[in-house]
């Protein structure tokens, strides 16, 4: 990790930014697997599933007895630790539950706002390294709270046309509706254009690589919505003198197996920690069985001596983390200080992974800067808000100058008469 001590504001751009990743090269590539799929539906579904994952498939949805069989194949132990995530991210979400209030603006006038679940999602998991099951349960219990009907979920088959017995068991949990072993740009293109089998939704969730990601901004531009834009995952921790360096070294090690494209930073006001932190480090990733991966990303990643508490929370709100870790002395009160953070974890005993995968938070957070100003999945992310409004005849009369006025100063006039032809007559 670069270590760079008592920086003046002037370096905070550099030493935060982000690696650029520059999607136009794969743009061209992505846009025709998206073509195909739009064009020749469950055809061209089977031959990239040929050409990028190399099994042939002779049917991509997954039945009841392929999920029943799953669940014998998921440790008792497993099982009952989903089951506990699951409830505390129901607990949580559901919470998030808004019931209409009804206004009365005037006498007569009456609006108010419902929450409506959008009818069909797609949620995409990705296969890959780390089968993560964590990230369904995530999205599928908000779905369904939220009241879509049809709730489609996307994983890639692995060499022998399976999916991990994990992701299985998840989607039964949640209350997934259909199933298909079906990954990569196909699977996004599958759930944005509907094929024979996969039927088109109205909103694609979940995560990916690089071509992933970039097919989901693509078919946004066919007017389906996504759930934010995504980048590596990443995590910054605030220590000071207090923290324990085991604990700094797991939490940022924690965020670096994800990926070697993952970002971690370290912001500290003891510099007396940094090298017992990295000893730490080096110390752990002997044991880790994705160290190679984390250690990629520790090349790219940073540790900051600052003066005090408060250059560290400017410099902090300034990179807006996806998560931010307060290991510190009155982490509560510093945790008051956050303007830009995904998810916040306060004090010594609250570690990220902790939220990845079961307090019932959500871990699908805004990456790259992007929680400046976006938040992470919620009820909210599945659901429209539609407003209504009734007005009685005298609530009418009540506001039609207002309107008839405001009208004819906009030129108008069939806005007024609309407000007119109902009063005089
Ligand atoms: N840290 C990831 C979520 C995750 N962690 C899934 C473990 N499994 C999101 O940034
Ligand atoms: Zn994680």
């Amino acid at each position: 990790m670069k270590v760079y001590k008592f920086p003046s504001e002037s370096e905070w751009p550099s030493l935060l930014a982000r690696p650029v990743m520059d999607s136009s090269a794969l743009e061209a590539k992505v846009m025709a697997v998206l073509k195909d799929v739009q064009a020749n539906g469950d055809q061209a579904l089977r031959n990239y599933t040929r050409q990028f994952d190399g099994v042939d498939m002779a049917q991509f949805t997954v039945g009841q007895e392929e999920i029943t069989n799953a669940a014998t194949m998921v440790s008792s132990e497993l099982k009952n630790a989903i089951q506990q995530a699951a409830a505390n991210i129901r607990q949580f979400h559901a919470a998030q539950q808004q019931v209409p209030e009804f206004i009365e603006t005037m006498p007569g006038i009456r609006c108010w706002r419902k929450s409506v679940g959008i009818e069909k999602v797609g949620l995409y998991i990705p296969g890959g390294t780390a089968p993560l099951f964590s990230t369904l349960l995530m999205l599928g219990i908000p779905a369904t709270l939220a009241g879509c009907r049809e709730i489609i979920l996307c994983s890639p088959p692995d060499k022998n046309g399976q999916l991990h017995p994990a992701i299985l068991y998840a989607a039964s949990v949640v209350g997934v509706t259909r199933i298909f072993k079906l990954g990569g740009v196909q699977a996004i293109g599958a759930m944005a254009y509907g094929t024979e089998t996969v039927p088109k939704v109205y909103k694609i969730f979940g995560p990916g690589n690089q071509y992933v990601t970039c097919a989901k901004q693509l078919i946004q531009q066919s007017g389906i919505a996504i759930d934010m834009p995504a980048g590596p995952s990443e995590v910054a921790v605030f220590a000071d003198e207090t923290a324990s360096p085991s604990f700094v070294a797991a939490d940022l090690l924690s965020q670096a197996e994800h990926g070697s494209d993952s970002q971690v930073l370290l912001v500290t006001t003891s510099e007396s920690l940094i090298p017992l932190v990295e000893q730490q480090i080096e110390q752990q990733l002997e044991s880790l069985p994705r160290a190679e991966i984390a250690r990629k990303a520790l090349v790219n990643s940073t540790m900051v001596v600052v003066r005090d508490t408060q250059t560290a929370m400017d410099l902090l709100n300034r990179y807006a983390a996806e998560h931010l870790i307060l290991a510190c002395r009155d982490a509560e009160g510093l945790a008051r200080m956050v303007i830009n953070a995904g998810s916040v974890f306060i004090g010594h005993f609250s570690p990220e992974s902790v939220g990845d995968y079961a307090s019932g938070t959500n871990h699908t957070l805004p990456t790259n800067g992007y929680a400046t100003a976006y938040s992470g999945v919620s009820l909210d992310s599945f659901v429209k808000k539609i407003t209504f409004q009734q007005l009685t005849e005298n609530g009418l009369k009540n506001i039609s100058q207002t309107v008839i006025e405001m009208a004819t100063a906009e030129g108008l006039d069939a806005h007024a008469n609309a407000v007119r032809y109902r009063i005089t007559n």
